[in-house]
């Protein structure tokens, strides 16, 4: 297994609930490295670019509503296997059909308000990361 990167963001619906320390904790306790760490709040174009591959999708505005009422968290982790291991740490999109133990059964209320973000392949996880961080403030 080699090496990866892989792109989070806690979203505002756990942040308002005050779940960030707690999700955070999980996702180094699963051995993910924090390797790039900041609370932001999206801007609306920003949000809009960040999840074009919804834009015909008839759940679009009420997503980009959601992830732009307050700040986030978004991260870079870093693990052997590190895409692979954060979708199942994270857990089914539908928090009623995820795992047992994975962030979403936990904290998640709805497939809309689904607490956390994981990058689902390798070039995603690239573009994501570089779309929030720049080099610099990668460690
Ligand atoms: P995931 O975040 O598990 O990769 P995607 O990429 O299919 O899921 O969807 C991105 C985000 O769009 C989800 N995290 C969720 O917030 C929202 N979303 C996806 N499907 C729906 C839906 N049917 N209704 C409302 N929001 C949705």
């Amino acid at each position: 297994m080699t090496e990866e990167l892989t792109f989070t963001m806690i979203k505002p619906d756990a942040v308002e609930k005050k779940h960030m320390a707690s999700i955070l904790s999980l996702i180094a306790n699963a051995g993910f490295e924090i390797i790039a760490i900041k609370m932001k709040k999206l801007k609306l174009k920003e949000a809009e670019s960040f999840y074009g591959i919804h834009k015909e999708q008839p759940f679009f505005s009420n997503l980009i509503s959601f992830i732009t009422r307050g700040p986030v968290v978004v991260a870079v982790l870093k693990k052997n296997n590190a895409v692979e291991d954060f979708r199942k740490l994270i857990g089914n999109t539908n928090p009623e059909k995820a795992e047992n133990d994975t962030i979403r059964k936990r904290f998640a209320t709805s497939v809309g308000e689904n607490a956390i973000h994981g990058s689902d392949s390798l070039e995603n996880a690239k573009n994501e990361i570089s779309f929030h961080f720049s080099e610099k403030e990668i460690f």
